[in-house]
């Protein structure tokens, strides 16, 4: 680096100031050294911000001349700064883009995609067995009154049928001091939501979360999902429930099942069944069988004729109106047709037992 000189500045020291500092500046390969450049020769003490200082010991008339062309190097050599340190980038960038070559050869890595959870699945093939015949879906709340989830299904307070569905109430009072909000127990409360906001003919089915309070084991969850099925208009009759479940087993289980109906108790349905489809591991055998444990039936849900208290309780006309409903588990009919041994699965979030749908 050129020291500052002390001796007052004339053409000539500047233009060697010029060709000098230019010349190092072309051997400087790196932007760190540049700046080292600079500051000797353009910082605050560098050898041209000297030479300007200095101009005041010249007197006027080369002041004038030498001040000019000290001012006229000082540009020279901040263009020649600039011009270095681009061309010290983009050399740099070559060099980059000459070592980091794509190699298109190399095998892709696969995407990680997400899959739907076996629950939902089998929630939309049941509900689009039934959109098929022409069926609506609805939703309805997780978070239900008594009203809905009891009363309006012909079970009243102190009825020993409440005994059938463990509750989990919520902490809540309502104005009048009483404890009647709960998570719902199952879907059939959308039965009375639906009616009382609709006129007949209705066609529905409801998949939704339900909750127990329950011991868990292998087929009892504390959550779970049911599918609720609602059909109220004129004339209809137990050989509508028959026809459509019947279809509705051939499309879920497989054109050659049988079905088999048999009475069973629920205080809002008159008469209730429990509807069984022929067991498809053991083909209705039984003999054996883990699947159907010997039976050769297996049961996939409850069903009935809507009971007139339900129907006069939203206010239609019993003798106008009939109406059949049913309710599911999801998860009872995807262990079925898959083979799952434990309801637990479902929920336990374990890829290797999710990744297998
Ligand atoms: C019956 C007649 C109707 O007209 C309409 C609906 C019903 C069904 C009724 N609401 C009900 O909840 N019946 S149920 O207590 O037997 O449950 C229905 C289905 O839900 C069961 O067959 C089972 O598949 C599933 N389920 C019940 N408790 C469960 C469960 N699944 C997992 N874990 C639990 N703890």
């Amino acid at each position: 680096m050129t020291e500052p000189s002390t001796q007052p500045p004339t053409a000539q020291s500047i233009d060697d100031l010029i060709s000098s500092a230019s010349a190092e500046l072309e051997n400087l390969s790196d932007l760190e050294a540049v700046d080292q450049w600079r500051v000797s020769y353009l910082g605050r003490r560098g050898a041209l911000t000297t030479v300007l200082r200095s101009l005041s010991s010249l007197d006027v008339e080369e002041r004038r001349t030498i001040g000019a062309l000290a001012n006229q190097a000082k540009n020279t050599l901040e263009e020649r700064l600039e011009l270095r340190v681009q061309q010290i980038n983009e050399a740099a960038l070559d060099l980059s883009a000459s070592q980091d070559r794509l190699d298109v050869t190399l095998p892709g890595r696969p995407a990680l995609g997400g899959g739907l959870h076996p629950t939902t699945k089998i929630v939309r093939e049941i509900c689009d067995a039934f959109v098929a015949m022409g069926f609506g879906v609805v939703e309805g709340p997780e978070v239900e009154w008594d009203h809905y989830n009891f009363e309006m299904l012909n079970i009243p307070k102190g009825h020993p049928a409440r005994d059938m569905w463990n509750t989990l109430w919520v902490d809540y009072q309502d104005p009048s001091g009483e404890n009647n909000m709960l998570l719902r127990t199952h879907t059939s409360p959308m039965q009375a939501r639906v009616m009382e906001n609709r006129e007949p003919p209705i066609r529905v089915v409801v998949p939704g979360k339900c909750y127990r309070y329950e011991a868990t084991d292998a087929t009892h969850e504390w959550h779970f999902y049911q599918v609720e099925g609602l059909a109220v208009g004129e004339g209809i009759t137990f050989a509508d429930l028959k026809g459509t479940l019947y279809e509705f087993a051939r499309r879920m289980f497989g054109e050659d099942r049988k079905i088999r109906f048999r009475c069973d108790y629920f205080p809002f349905v008159e008469p209730g069944v429990d509807m069984s489809i022929d067991c498809f591991a053991c083909d209705g055998d039984g003999e054996g069988c883990r699947i159907c444990r010997d039976s050769g039936w297996i049961e996939i849900m409850g069903a009935g004729m809507i009971h007139p208290r339900v129907l006069e309780g939203v206010g239609y006309d019993t003798e106008k109106y009939t109406g059949f409903a049913f309710g599911m588990g999801p998860e009872r009919i995807a262990m079925l047709k898959y083979g799952i041994d434990d309801i637990r699965h479902f929920y336990a979030n374990d890829l290797r037992f999710l990744r297998q749908f």
